[in-house]
């Protein structure tokens, strides 16, 4: 089920605010200070596509502050540096967090980073308040028109360290109708180096995309051209972590 990469015995298991979680729905806390999102997003910025051989990332130029995420949780004004899904070898999993146990096909993630406080990506990684991290859950429906795009090109990048010129993409497009409800707590990356930098922002309302459009993120590959014995790029989530304590909040009620 895990991507035997990492998820050994040798990854260390961090601190105590460690990502994904399961969200349980009655035990988060309304909170009536927490503000509308606001994304605000220009597809010039998009830039390309690569298969890191953990997932694909659509990646935006984040040398200026033209793609941010502000509002919500946040106190600064965060720069968009690329987005990357995770999901399953099958529909009945693949989502790192999950709803009151339920688990979703597949979990989009928006990785910002703070550009108040810090210069680079790479600088804000190590830093508490260093990320914001957009979560939104994708179940089986219709066929997603703006995902699509995405997806036409997906075999271009099918092995681990292709990328591809990939422009104009709009990535408020993959975002659901309603962005006012969601959950945040803090919490880590769910790779290496695993640091708790990320405020996470789980969208209540999940997007639809067709058993087709999966099935081509199914058909991507771990592994590099030369590798021998090829691996699809499936199961790509990391196992949950225990809440210690954390207190999760809602932006509804
Ligand atoms: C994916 O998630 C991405 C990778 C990395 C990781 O595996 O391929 O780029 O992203 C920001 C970052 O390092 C962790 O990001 S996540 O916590 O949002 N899942
Ligand atoms: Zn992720």
């Amino acid at each position: 089920m895990m991507h035997p990469m990492w998820q050994g015995p040798l990854v260390a298991p961090g601190g105590n605010r460690q990502s994904p979680i399961d969200i349980r729905v009655r035990k988060s806390v309304f909170d009536p200070h927490l503000k509308p999102l606001t994304p605000d997003y220009d597809p010039r910025t998009c830039s390309q596509i690569w298969n890191n051989g953990y997932s694909f990332l659509v990646e935006y130029d984040d040398t200026t502050d033209k793609s941010t995420l502000k509002g919500g949780p946040l106190e600064d004004n965060f720069r968009l540096c690329q987005f990357h899904f995770h999901w399953g070898e099958s529909n009945a999993w693949g989502s790192e967090h999950t709803v009151d146990r339920r688990l979703f096909p597949a979990e989009l993630h928006m990785v910002h980073w703070n550009s108040d406080k810090y210069s680079r990506f790479e600088e804000a990684v190590m830093e508490e308040n260093g990320l914001a991290v957009i979560g939104v859950f994708l179940k089986i429906g219709k066929r997603h028109e703006g995902l699509q795009k995405l997806v036409d090109v997906l075999p271009a990048v099918r092995h681990k360290d292709s990328v591809v010129e990939f422009t104009r993409f709009d990535p408020a497009c993959l975002l659901p109708t309603n962005i006012d409800d969601y959950w945040t707590y803090a919490g880590s990356l769910t790779t290496p180096p695993l640091t708790e930098a990320v405020t996470w922002i789980i969208m209540k309302q999940h997007i639809e995309v067709s058993h087709e459009q999966l099935a081509v993120f199914r058909s991507l590959l771990f592994t590099s051209a030369e590798e021998e014995v090829q691996k699809s790029m499936v199961n790509n989530f990391r196992v949950q972590q225990s809440l210690q304590g954390r207190t999760v909040r809602s932006s509804f009620t």
